[in-house]
């Protein structure tokens, strides 16, 4: 059985695990430094395998001993940013987090593919590359699967269509400065801007933007999990399956798009290597500069982290 392992046991890390657990395609280990927590939403996960007919171990722990031999180690823990905190100061104790949490579990698993969801989350992704040192195919960021989906559910309620046969891209940096990329996206194989009314789409890509905003508004305490989550599970299993899936996730650029040295939401092929190539669309002007604004973005956040963190 292949092993999985979560680092950061609060609501996106349990959720991944509910999801992969369903999928029965891993063994879990659950991490989080809180005591008993890991431990008891584990047991509890374990006890309804029986429910839902999988055979599947699922343990938790506060040790990272635990993780040994893992094939995929997801990261999830940090905080979320407090009263007074600046982002500057959630990014160095982030940075803390997720660089001990990648270090630490390598000794573990010196095979292991990496899976990084904690914010802000291209630069903790490029913060966990550096760390470990590990070649860029093992180490990937989850973001574009999430908008990705936030827009596909958004136009399937627009037009009543089956989210089967919705088709979209939004790549970028995971922030507001996302590019939903309309022009490739399609119904069916019908380009979008051919099925829905220039307004509502437009309507349906700003609320994509923003769709990690509207769900924190509702909840009012703690941020999305269920789909990133999905997204998350979607990623281990097209790895683990060597299924060489095209999905958009952050991965460390090395020219591609005519980015350097960051990290950065494109279309990635997702096999047993982890991230198999970067695939590149050929974009138009409004595109490109929609790009490069993202990037930008990314870079400052990256940049702000080189004055933090030293590796
Ligand atoms: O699409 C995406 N990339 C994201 C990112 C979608 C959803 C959530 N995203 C980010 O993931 C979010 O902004 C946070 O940075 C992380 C975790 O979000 P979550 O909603 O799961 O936060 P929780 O519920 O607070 O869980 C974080 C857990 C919590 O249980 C802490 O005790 C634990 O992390 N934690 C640690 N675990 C292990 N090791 C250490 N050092 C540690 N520190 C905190």
């Amino acid at each position: 059985m292949n092993k999985i392992s979560i680092i950061g046991a609060g609501m996106t890390g349990a959720t991944t695990a509910h999801w992969l657990a369903e999928r029965e395609l891993a063994d879990l280990v659950l991490v989080d430094v809180v005591e008993g927590m890991p431990q008891g939403k584990a047991l509890d996960m374990l006890e309804a395998m029986p429910v839902v007919n999988k055979d599947v171990e699922i343990v938790g722990s506060n040790d990272y001993a635990a993780t040994k031999g893992s094939d995929i180690i997801i990261i999830t823990a940090g905080l979320p940013r407090k009263p007074g905190m600046s982002r500057d100061d959630l990014l160095k104790v982030n940075a803390e987090i997720v660089g001990k949490a990648a270090t630490e579990t390598l000794k573990h698993s010196p095979d292991a593919i990496f899976v990084v969801l904690t914010n802000p989350l291209d630069t903790m992704a490029y913060l966990a590359m550096k760390m470990t040192k590990l070649p860029r195919n093992r180490v990937i960021g989850q973001a574009g699967i999430l908008d990705s989906a936030r827009m596909r559910a958004f136009v399937a309620m627009e037009t009543g269509v089956s989210v089967e046969n919705i088709n979209c891209y939004v790549l970028g940096g995971h922030g507001d400065e996302m590019v939903p990329l309309t022009r490739h996206s399609n119904i069916a194989g019908i380009p979008l801007k051919d099925y829905i009314p220039a307004d509502k789409l437009e309507a349906i890509l700003n609320r994509t933007r923003k769709g990690g905003g509207e769900i924190i508004n509702l909840l009012k305490t703690g941020s999305a999990f269920y789909a990133p989550a999905a997204a998350c599970a979607q990623m281990a299993e097209a790895i683990l399956k060597n299924k060489n899936l095209i999905v958009p996730c952050a991965a460390y650029m090395d020219g591609e798009y005519d980015l350097k040295d960051m990290f950065f939401g494109v279309p990635v092929m997702l096999g047993r290597n982890g991230m198999e190539k970067i695939v590149e669309y050929s974009l138009d002007e409004a595109e490109k500069a929609m790009f490069e604004k993202s990037a930008a973005a990314v870079k400052d956040t990256h940049e702000a982290l080189k004055k933090l963190v030293s590796f």
